[in-house]
């Protein structure tokens, strides 16, 4: 299945709306992951795609809304864990958040807030951050990621970058 991994849009549904539509793009996709900052943005992805939406609150989502700080689920035979990243000291380095998803038995996490794309694995734990989509922090362009997962086989990551510097200003 084809997973398109978004974070960090911070308000902008325009921005949302390009990931929506560079994503779909590629092939359909099949589940959708917002890894917070804001979860306003991620319930205007569930107004505008008809497949399940994964998502957690970030550090800026003063109102949650319904919005956990973790989530984890299945897919594809692979469980995963997601979470906004500020809790674990995504900041400093991915040890907490690769040890947490190991503590739940899963096989990835995906995380944001840094607004660095973010690709490898730890202690056998996949760890993904598709960047923002919106103010990238790593002088490059806007970012999301596709994850395409098959039950048994390795996942495969992609990372999309936009043409833009940025969808702010
Ligand atoms: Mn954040």
């Amino acid at each position: 299945m084809r997973i398109c991994i978004m974070s960090d849009t911070h308000g902008s549904e325009k921005q949302v709306e390009n990931v929506i539509s560079q994503a779909s793009m590629g092939g359909d996709v099949d589940a959708w992951i917002h890894c917070g900052d804001i979860v306003e943005d991620v319930e205007y992805l569930m107004e505008l795609v008809d497949t399940p939406v994964y998502a957690v609150a970030g550090n800026n989502d003063f109102r949650k809304n319904n919005f956990q700080d973790d989530e984890i689920f299945s897919l594809e035979g692979f469980k995963i864990m997601i979470t906004h990243g500020h809790l674990y000291g995504a900041r400093y380095d991915t040890d907490e958040l690769a040890s947490a998803a190991k503590e739940e038995g899963c096989d990835i996490v995906v995380y944001g807030h840094t607004h660095v794309a973010d690709n490898h694995y730890q202690d056998g734990i996949l760890v993904l951050n598709p960047g923002s989509a919106t103010l990238p922090r790593d002088g490059m362009r806007p970012s999301f990621m596709i994850l395409n997962l098959e039950e048994g086989k390795t996942p495969e990551v992609e990372l999309y970058r936009f043409e833009r510097k940025s969808f702010w200003g």
